[in-house]
This record gives C-alpha cells, sequence and structure tokens, in this order.
C-alpha cells in the first residue's frame, strides 16, 4: 500500500536584524551601514543636528526638552535621564528583531547613560531575543572622567545583553597613528560594516553549502560577555581568517574562548579543503576548542572573505577596566 502526501512545506523562518546606533559614534555607524545590507537601521540621538544627516531607516530624537536638541555634553546622568523618559518611544521603534545589536562610542552621555537603560528595558520587554552591543572605548587622551563614564556603561552593558564586541580607540591609535584621523576612523567604520554585515550574510540561507543558522549563532554568543568581530578579505580561507583576527581592535585572547563561529564567503571554484582551513586556523593557531563554521559560494566576490566571531574571550585590557570601577 502506498501513502501519497500532498506536498506542503514549513515556510522558511526570517531572522529580523536590527542596529540601533545611539549618539554621534552610533549614528555614524548606522550611516555607514545604510544601503549595505537587509539590516533594520534606528538612529537614536538627543541631537538634532547629528539626526539631521543620520541615514537610518527610523531616525528617534531622544530628550528633546531636557536638551533642547543638543548633545548631553558627556553627562551621563542627563543621558540616563533621558532614557528614563524617552524608553518607550525608542522601544517602539526598534519592535521585536530576533537579534538586536546596538552600537555607540562609550564615553558620551547618550552612548553611555541612555544606550543601557534601553538596552534593560528591551531585555525586560523581550527577554527571548538576543542583544548584542558593539562599542568603542575612550582614546586615553579624552580625560578621566570620559574613561569613566565608559568603564560604567561596558559594566553596565554586559549585564544588559548577550554579547559585546568591544573595540579600542587606544588600540587603532597604536596601529594606524600616522595615518590622518578621517583615515583611521575610516578603517575602523569599514571594519564595523564588514563585521555587521557579515552576521546578517551569514544568517542568509542563500548559497550555503554548510549551513549555520541562528540557532549556531545563538549558542556560540548566548550570555557570553566580551567577544571579539573580525572580517578579512584574501586570497585563501587560511589568510583571509588570520586577517580577521588581527584587524580586530582588542587584545584577545582566543585560547580562552568559549567558542567560535566562522563563516567563509568563497569564489566559485573554491575547493572545500581550502574552505576547511578557516576552522581549523581557529582550532590549531588560537586554540579554540569549539568552532563552529559555514560555508557559502558566492560568484559575487573574487577573493574569500572570512567572518569570524569569538565569544567570552578574555582581554587584559578589559580585565583591568572592570578592576578599576570594582567589577570582576
Ligand atoms: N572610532 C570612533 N570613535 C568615535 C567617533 N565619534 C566619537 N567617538 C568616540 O565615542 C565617544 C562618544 O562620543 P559621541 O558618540 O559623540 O557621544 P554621545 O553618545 O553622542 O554623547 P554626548 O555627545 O555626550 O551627548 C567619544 O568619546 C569617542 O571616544 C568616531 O567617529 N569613530
Ligand atoms: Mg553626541
Amino acid at each position: 500500500m502506498s501513502f501519497s502526501y500532498p506536498i506542503r512545506r514549513p515556510e522558511k523562518p526570517i531572522v529580523k536584524m536590527a542596529i540601533v546606533g545611539f549618539g554621534g559614534c552610533g549614528c555614524n555607524t548606522t550611516s555607514n551601514l545604510y544601503g549595505k545590507s537587509a539590516i533594520r537601521l534606528i538612529a537614536v540621538d538627543t541631537d538634532a543636528s547629528v539626526l539631521s544627516i543620520a541615514k537610518a531607516d527610523a531616525v528617534v530624537h531622544i530628550g528633546e526638552f531636557l536638551t533642547k536638541g543638543r548633545g548631553t555634553g558627556g553627562d551621563i546622568g542627563l543621558g540616563r535621564k533621558v532614557a528614563e523618559k524617552d524608553v518607550d518611544k525608542v522601544l517602539d521603534a526598534i519592535g521585536e528583531p530576533d537579534l538586536l545589536v546596538a552600537a555607540a562610542g562609550l564615553g558620551g552621555g547618550v552612548g553611555s547613560g541612555a544606550m543601557p537603560y534601553i538596552l534593560s528595558a528591551f531585555r525586560e520587554k523581550h527577554p527571548d531575543k538576543l542583544i548584542g552591543a558593539v562599542v568603542t572605548m575612550p582614546f586615553k587622551y579624552e580625560g578621566a572622567e570620559r574613561i569613566k563614564n565608559a568603564q560604567i556603561a561596558l559594566r553596565e552593558l554586559l549585564d544588559a545583553t548577550d554579547f559585546v564586541i568591544v573595540n579600542l580607540n587606544d588600540l587603532l591609535l597604536k596601529r594606524y597613528g600616522d595615518l590622518p584621523v578621517q583615515d583611521a576612523m575610516k578603517i575602523m567604520d569599514s571594519m564595523l560594516v564588514y563585521g555587521l554585515s557579515g552576521l546578517a550574510d551569514m544568517l542568509d540561507p542563500t548559497n550555503s553549502v554548510i549551513r549555520t543558522d541562528f540557532s549556531d549563532f545563538t549558542s556560540v554568543v548566548k550570555r557570553s560577555g566580551v567577544n571579539l568581530l573580525g572580517y578579512g578579505i584574501q586570497a585563501s580561507a587560511r589568510k583571509a581568517t588570520e586577517r580577521a583576527i588581527e584587524q580586530c581592535l582588542l587584545d584577545a585572547d582566543l585560547s580562552t574562548a568559549r567558542g567560535a563561529l566562522v563563516f567563509v564567503k568563497a569564489p566559485l571554484g573554491a575547493n572545500l579543503k581550502e574552505a576547511s582551513e578557516a576552522p581549523r586556523v581557529l582550532n590549531e593557531i588560537y586554540g579554540v576548542d569549539k568552532v563552529t563554521w559555514g560555508l557559502k559560494v558566492a560568484p559575487d566576490v573574487k577573493r574569500t572573505h572570512v567572518m569570524v566571531v569569538a565569544s567570552g574571550v578574555s582581554s587584559q585590557t578589559i580585565d583591568e577596566t572592570l578592576k578599576e570601577i570594582g567589577g570582576e
């Protein structure tokens, strides 16, 4: 006896991803990403002049009466007050993405004062959603107060999110200090754009050979603290992986990582053995025990692209930073 079933395939789950930029630096990030991926972008600031040029799918002006359309002047107390007042406005604009990533330069009043409060509120409202943050730590020369603001915010972010990707501006200065400021900043901007759009690309199943899905990503980054996000483009998967890690602006020790996810986007004709060098580099050279990898063959790339996320990494700078403010 044979049975015939009508073919009814389940609907493909679509992962909704949103990036919310806070303050001047965060709104820069949304502008740089605009038009480059399917990620929904939201720009949030008290400063009307920043918002007037921010590129995003939604723009939210907060603290209109408290700061009269200006910045907070580096006042995290004021940033917090603004957030308490306008939290619902921002949460409405964010909606219910499966993955929310917040971006800011820590040190100022909006990024350091308002952002952690709003992310905590988002987490309380949507405990099942994944939340990350991508932040910069201020240059030493910006002074003790900004550094303190950033330290407090980092501590709060580690509590309010699943993962925090940290870029040290001082490391940018050390590596690219001889370049004109604009060019050095552009390097950091483009690393962020590649890394964040790489995340979206990894979650999109088109052309996948070895598929990594949202569950793989979640198990790597869920409640994982400090993460490293890197992106490299080179002639081979091995070189691209090394480049992705070396370019990160964090003194991270990968041998302590909880796990890593590496996503390879290879040109047509690339062979599997060559592509499999990517997870091997992480495992054998950097000592990461648990490596999940994905592979996509894409007709639109000429060289191999590799995105690396390593979760729960340790960093001497961050350890010292947290010790200074009495965290662990
Ligand atoms: N790498 C990089 N860092 C930046 C950039 N702009 C600002 N920063 C850093 O981000 C920190 C916060 O600056 P803003 O984003 O201007 O501050 P804000 O959150 O808008 O807060 P207020 O202006 O004080 O209300 C600064 O102390 C810098 O360290 C940028 O374009 N690139
Ligand atoms: Mg500002």
